[in-house]
């Protein structure tokens, strides 16, 4: 079989399309279905907290879950490092305006968080608190998607500090304030409870396609 055959009708009508330009239409398109109403694009991945940047050394670094669960757990460095892994490639939203293309981050799916905490039929709310004093709330339902994850990496090397290393919670779906740097404890909730931001008039839900920025 010979793909290249000078005379392969194929072959020739193509490479006319190439001589003809066809399709091109030398319109310039901005890629407006990536970036969510209200946001801009800047390049890399702005620090953002209130200021305080917990140091958590590995070996004094507890998560906790609580609540409206099944099995309540407790899990030190080794055996969240036990856990299974996954890599995801995320767009974020913050509400101040920025967003940021094509973020990686690497650690535990939540998914399998909630696999062994098993929520009770009634949670359907999570408050999540973290080292610097931080918390934020979120629906259960906005936590359960396959990109959802415990962070420890972002572009494949630990989080700094600055980032909310050793682990921060990572919700791409909804504005970057739901993802908490330096993440300490998940409490199962049935009834909604705001958190830091959402007691100043942020958003208790915070879906930057729809604009929930303050509300
Ligand atoms: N613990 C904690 N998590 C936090 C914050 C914070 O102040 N404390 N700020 C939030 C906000 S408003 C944003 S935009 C992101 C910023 O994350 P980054 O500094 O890694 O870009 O962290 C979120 N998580
Ligand atoms: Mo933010």
């Amino acid at each position: 079989m010979e793909f290249d055959r000078p005379d392969s009708k194929l072959v020739t009508t193509k490479q006319q399309w190439a001589r003809d330009g066809r399709g091109l239409t030398g319109a310039h398109v901005e890629p407006a279905q990536r970036l969510p109403p209200g946001q801009r694009l800047v390049d890399g991945l702005p620090v953002l907290d209130l200021g305080q940047q917990p140091v958590v050394p590995t070996a004094d670094w507890r998560l906790g879950v609580s609540g409206l669960v099944g099995q309540p757990l407790s899990w030190d460095w080794e055996t969240f490092s036990a856990q299974p892994q996954t890599h995801v490639t995320a767009d974020i939203h913050c509400v101040t305006t920025w967003s940021s293309f094509d973020n990686v981050f690497s650690g535990v799916p939540l998914r399998h968080l909630l696999d062994l905490v098993k929520p009770a039929p009634q949670a359907r709310f999570v408050l999540v608190r973290s080292f610097d004093g931080y918390t934020t709330n979120l629906p259960l339902a906005a936590l359960d998607g396959p990109d959802v994850l415990l962070a420890h990496s972002w572009s494949h090397a630990p989080l700094t500090t600055e980032h909310g290393g050793p682990v921060r919670l990572v919700v791409p779906r909804l504005y970057f304030w739901k993802s908490a740097k330096w993440l300490r404890h998940l409490t199962f909730l049935d009834e909604d409870q705001a958190g830091f931001w959402e007691a100043r008039g942020y958003h208790m839900n915070g879906d930057p396609w729809t604009e929930e920025r303050y509300g």
